[in-house]
């Protein structure tokens, strides 16, 4: 009986803390009453330059950190100053009445496709037209964080049709895995055909949160797939135990095999898909315009969210080192935050950003910005940019959305395109102002 209370108790507290961490807020009740107000009846969010703070090196952030102790490991590894001036934005509505849009991608014809959460893949026109759901998509496990995901278009889409999505999958005994799948859109884009499950993160586990999942190509043929740690005790722990999948960045070509440079390939029981590990639950990456690597976002615990430039083979340190404290207080383990075997964040935010999504800006319509990386925050309903100059942020500028960013995406007209995460949440662009 004590044992059962025990299991009781334990999915209890993992459950809540699922619900807690990505509002950043003591009350779940408080969150979905945040969640219930989006929707486009919102004023637009709007910001012009001559709103420029009176004092520009003073950083943005101003609330107090959860692990002040921590310090940090050098000079602008968190909390860097805003920057001097801005472009004019402001925000348009899109497209409405999308329950939890996960993710946004762009054909080469200028429609997007976007993901619905509970498991729905739709196709938007230019003018916001949302269509009937795509026949074709593959059953989610859609409870928590679980359902649909990412969605991503083949760099060769024009010829092939091809277009990946990544997914909560339910698997035997109640678990469940992140999976990764490969088809064909059909012609008239209202299905999707030859359906190939390509990826599966391993090991199947029992839970419903931390799924990572942004898929970004290295090339036409090699995708980089972020992953989560499962979230909680113990599961958490493999993410430190390179023969598995378990908060790690995959590498994989487009076909589902493993490609021969990866950095354990040949290496005893090392996992060949494995890029990276000792990551939290990265749920935005994107390529760097100029120098080609791959840079992704993830969660991390209560003042411990994370920006890292992952490379071949490395440790990201995920949960023997973070920073912040556990999310019902206290630290993460022996409350480190720095090792010497153990990779450092290129950035980190206390208090958290609680991140989904990021592009690198590379358009037309706002050129102050070209090369700066957007990330987008649930918890702060802000899109965080941030000027990054070898490798290092030396400046952060919050865009102040007032609804839950869930991703952020460049458009072919140069706009920045935003899902927003609610039951009644839909796709916002920011634009430039007038004047
Ligand atoms: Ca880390």
């Amino acid at each position: 009986m004590r044992h059962i209370f025990l299991v009781l108790s334990l999915f209890l507290l993992v459950a809540c803390q699922g619900a807690v961490e990505e509002t950043g807020s003591d009350s779940a009740a408080s969150a979905a009453i945040v969640a219930g107000n989006g929707g486009l009846e919102m004023a637009a969010a709007t910001n012009t330059s001559e709103e420029a703070p009176a004092s520009p090196r003073e950083p943005e952030e101003t609330e107090p950190r959860e692990a002040e102790d921590y310090g940090s490991a050098f000079d602008g590894q968190t909390r860097v100053p805003r920057p001097e001036s801005t472009e004019s934005w402001t925000t348009e509505p899109v497209a409405s009445d999308l329950e939890h849009p996960w993710a946004i991608a762009f054909l080469p014809d200028g429609t997007m496709l976007v993901t619905e959460r509970p498991g729905r893949l739709r196709h938007v026109t230019r003018d916001g037209e949302v269509s009937d759901p795509i026949a074709g998509v593959p059953e989610v496990d859609a409870r928590n964080q679980g359902g649909l995901l990412d969605v991503a278009v083949a760099p060769d889409f024009a010829d092939s049709r091809t277009v990946f999505i990544s997914y909560a999958e339910p698997r035997e005994d109640g678990m469940n895995t992140t999976a990764v799948a490969r088809a064909r859109m059909s012609d008239d884009a209202r299905s999707l055909e030859e359906l190939d499950v390509i990826f599966r993160q391993y090991p199947d586990v029992t839970s419903t949160g931390h799924y990572g999942s942004r898929i970004v190509f290295q090339d036409p043929d090699t995708i980089w797939i972020g992953l989560g740690d499962r979230q909680g005790h113990p599961n958490r722990l493999q993410a430190q135990d390179p023969t598995n999948l378990i908060g790690t960045v995959a590498r994989i070509h487009t076909d589902g095999s493993v490609p021969e440079d990866n950095p354990f390939v040949g290496h005893a029981d090392n996992a060949p898909e494995l890029w990276s590990w000792g990551h939290r639950n990265i749920q935005a990456a994107d390529i760097h315009p100029e120098t080609g690597a791959l840079w992704t976002v993830e969660h991390g615990p209560r003042g411990g969210d994370e920006l890292n430039r992952p490379e071949a083979g490395k440790n990201y340190g995920w949960p023997t080192i973070s920073y912040g404290i556990e999310y019902r207080g206290g630290p993460v383990y022996e409350g480190q935050a720095r090792q010497d075997d153990l990779e450092q964040p290129v950035y980190f935010w206390d208090p958290v950003l609680a991140p989904s999504g990021m592009v690198f800006y590379t358009g037309q319509a706002f050129p102050a910005w070209q090369g700066d990386a957007f990330i987008g925050g649930l918890r702060t309903e802000r899109v965080s940019r941030l000027i990054i100059e070898d490798d290092r942020v030396v400046a952060e500028e919050w865009l102040e959305i007032g609804e839950r960013v869930r991703d952020v995406v460049q458009g072919p007209d140069g706009f920045i395109y935003l899902a927003t995460d609610a039951p009644n949440g839909g796709i916002l662009r920011i634009v430039p102002a007038d004047g």
